[in-house]
């Protein structure tokens, strides 16, 4: 092996903490989340919250103080359990809310540098405000929208930080994730066969004109964020040039 570059050894271990894990469970299983924890990059451990209820009749939750609808997750549970998962004193825990800082590429591919994660997901109306204090690291809401829990948020979390991890894709694409990809929406995809049904595939694209094809998925991936995302747009400083393909699409003025 001498003289081979090699991937660096990083590994990481996920521990999911939820009433209804059991959510995670076809998807680990599949793809490249599959692939990761096959070659030893990543260990996701489900666990139940209930596991760690004290009480006879196994509470989770319990009425807020002050009145008002729904019920609270509990912290004597959530202590316990963290607290156990925790012993090597190094994990990062984030606490899956809708009332968290959204989830980003960035923030995923900050998050894949821990080598400990203890995901906590939250249900009914969250989790009792000691747990957030004392415990959580990161509060995370993968967007503006309402789920009824937030195992379906850590699945997602899990998945952009699994694919990001060392190994996980090929060279091609970890080259890709790096360049604008993080910028721009993604610019149109064709496959054979060349005209289908009365629909041709753009014939710069059959070209082999390589910087041409290049030029048109600029301005493609340019038109298609101005329209779907302009929020992202703004963030940018636009050329000359991407003004002029903006103008000539009539995407401004
Ligand atoms: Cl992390 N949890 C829930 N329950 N709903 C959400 C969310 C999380 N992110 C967006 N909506």
């Amino acid at each position: 092996m001498s003289g081979v570059a090699r991937e660096p050894e990083l590994k990481m271990k996920i521990d999911v903490l939820a009433l209804f894990p059991e959510i995670l469970t076809p998807a680990l299983k599949t793809g490249i989340l599959k692939r990761v924890q096959d070659a030893d990059k990543l260990t996701v451990n489900l666990h139940n919250l209930r596991d760690w209820a004290t009480d006879k009749h196994k509470s989770v939750d319990d009425y807020p103080y002050g009145g008002g609808a729904g019920m609270i997750l509990k912290p004597e549970p959530i202590f316990a359990a963290v607290t156990a998962l925790n012993t090597e004193r190094t994990a990062h825990v984030v606490y899956l809310t809708p009332q968290g800082v959204p989830l980003t590429q960035t923030l995923a591919e900050s998050l894949s540098l821990e080598s400990h994660l203890i995901l906590l997901c939250g249900r009914y109306k969250g989790v009792d405000e000691r747990v957030r204090h004392q415990l959580v690291a990161t509060e995370l809401s993968i967007g503006d929208y309402v789920l009824s829990g937030g195992e379906i948020a850590a699945l997602v979390l899990i998945d952009a930080i699994g694919r990001v991890l060392p190994g996980a894709l090929g060279d091609y694409e970890s080259a890709h994730v790096d360049s604008f990809s993080h910028d721009l929406l993604d610019h149109p995809h064709y496959t054979r066969p060349a005209e289908f049904e009365g629909m041709d595939v753009p014939e710069v694209l059959l070209s082999g004109r390589h910087e041409d094809i290049e030029e048109w998925r600029y301005a493609e991936a340019l038109k298609r964020t101005a329209m779907y995302r302009p929020d992202l747009l703004q963030k940018l400083e636009l050329s000359e040039e991407d003004i002029a393909i903006l103008k000539t699409a009539g995407l401004v003025d």
